[in-house]
């Protein structure tokens, strides 16, 4: 897989060398290229940003520099509607998700467009689309940074570590869509079994594979009800065991007509 990044930053992408990105860099699985998007813009002092039309506060990035960035780096490859993907990460993207990691895996060539300041000329994304390319807005939660670099590097990492053939992960891989898929993990422990006055629990020292299976499923279960009802609302009905409903239950969830709705609001505070 192929995947651009532009930027004024370049150098913030440097983390990208290490561990398992670096890796798979190293052996060609992942062909990552990092650009200076200050090498397309035209004059001396080589500028990015110009002031917000209609007035207001900061500067917005200037659609003639992006286009010939652009064009360069989605290359032929605007000839070949579906092969290429122009991510934009904003705060006023739609939220990354797991499902986008997985599909962003799966396209050939992704081109990661990273603002800054008051964001990329709103023209540049309209352009692309209006040619056929894909063009997906992301945000990466509901803060604001300073710009699209980090959000680069969370994108790159959670795609990369998908690939087919990166190193040391079909066993994880398949052990986190195990489960009740959509839920939070369940905590996990290592030697030794009593440290400072906390014992492990008793379960997961018991060889029982059964059990220990039921046990994570339960604490998975419990605590994404505790800290994410949002994720408990999307939980698919039909996968959840008369177990599993009965621990919901006790959380104040009920399965309704219309999937999983909360009766009784916990009063406590989430760990
Ligand atoms: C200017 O919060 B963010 C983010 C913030 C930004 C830009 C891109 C992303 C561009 N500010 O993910």
């Amino acid at each position: 897989m192929r995947i651009d990044v532009v930027s004024i930053f370049p150098e913030y992408l440097a983390p990208l060398e290490l561990s398992l990105v670096g890796k798979a860099r190293r052996t060609g699985l992942l062909d990552l290229r990092v650009h200076d998007l200050r090498d397309w813009a035209h004059d001396r002092h080589r500028t990015v940003d110009d002031s917000p039309l209609g007035g207001g506060a900061g500067m917005v990035m200037r659609p003639d520099v992006w286009g010939e960035a652009l064009d360069d780096v989605l290359g032929g490859a605007q000839a070949h509607p579906g092969e290429v993907e122009l991510v934009v990460p904003t705060p006023s993207g739609l939220p990354l998700d797991q499902r986008t990691a997985e599909r962003l895996a799966t396209v050939p060539h992704v081109v990661v467009a990273c603002g800054r300041y008051e964001g990329i000329d709103a023209r540049v994304a309209e352009h692309y689309r209006g040619r056929g390319v894909a063009v997906t807005e992301l945000s990466l939660g509901d803060y604001v940074l300073n710009g699209g670099e980090v959000a680069a590097l969370v994108l790159v990492e959670a795609v990369a570590r998908l690939l087919p053939g990166m190193v040391g992960n079909p066993a994880s891989l398949v052990e986190e869509s195990h489960g009740a898929a959509g839920t939070l993990e369940y905590p996990v422990y290592t030697r030794p079994p009593e440290w400072r006055g906390h014992e492990v629990p008793e379960v997961l020292l018991s060889g029982h594979h059964a059990r220990i299976e039921r046990w994570r499923r339960d604490q998975a279960l419990e605590r994404t009800a505790r800290r994410r009802p949002d994720l408990i609302e999307r939980l698919a009905v039909e996968d959840l065991d008369r177990r599993d409903r009965d621990i919901l239950a006790e959380l104040g969830w009920e399965v309704g007509d219309e999937g999983l709705r909360v009766v009784s609001p916990p009063g406590g505070v989430a760990d």
